[in-house]
């Protein structure tokens, strides 16, 4: 009789066991569009009033990093379509998961040139 209760409540102990080490494991799904470390680095400089380089090719799915540098003047860089905002010594990850052509602009009123500040993010 003794024996046996031994067994059950070994086996209740185990059970419990397993239930907590399953129940730490789960639940690391994740979203399919987060991005997957920093992927490509792109660096784009701004000076007044343009854009290097004004023209970023990615492929579709790829995870990209876009920096900005302020080279003269205070500017950032909106990305239309995916609106997405990088401001100086702030890098934003993101996944380019849309195809097309993307215009970035400045977004922060810099002057005469402010408007000729336009870029081109194509997705293929
Ligand atoms: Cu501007």
């Amino acid at each position: 009789m003794k024996a046996k209760n031994g067994r059950i409540l070994t086996a209740i102990v185990l059970a419990a066991g397993v239930a907590l080490l399953s129940g730490c494991g789960g639940g690391n799904g994740g979203d399919a569009a987060a991005p997957q470390g920093e992927g490509t680095k792109i660096e784009i400089k701004a000076t007044n009033w343009d854009f290097e380089p004004k023209e970023i090719r990615v492929k579709q799915g790829e995870t990209v990093t876009i920096s900005l540098v302020n080279e003269e003047g205070l500017h950032n860089v909106l990305i239309k379509g995916y609106n997405k905002t990088v401001e100086a010594g702030k890098p934003v990850t993101f996944v380019a998961n849309k195809t097309g052509e993307f215009e970035f602009v400045c977004d922060i009123m810099c002057g005469a040139g402010h408007a000729d500040m336009i870029g081109k993010l194509i997705v293929e």
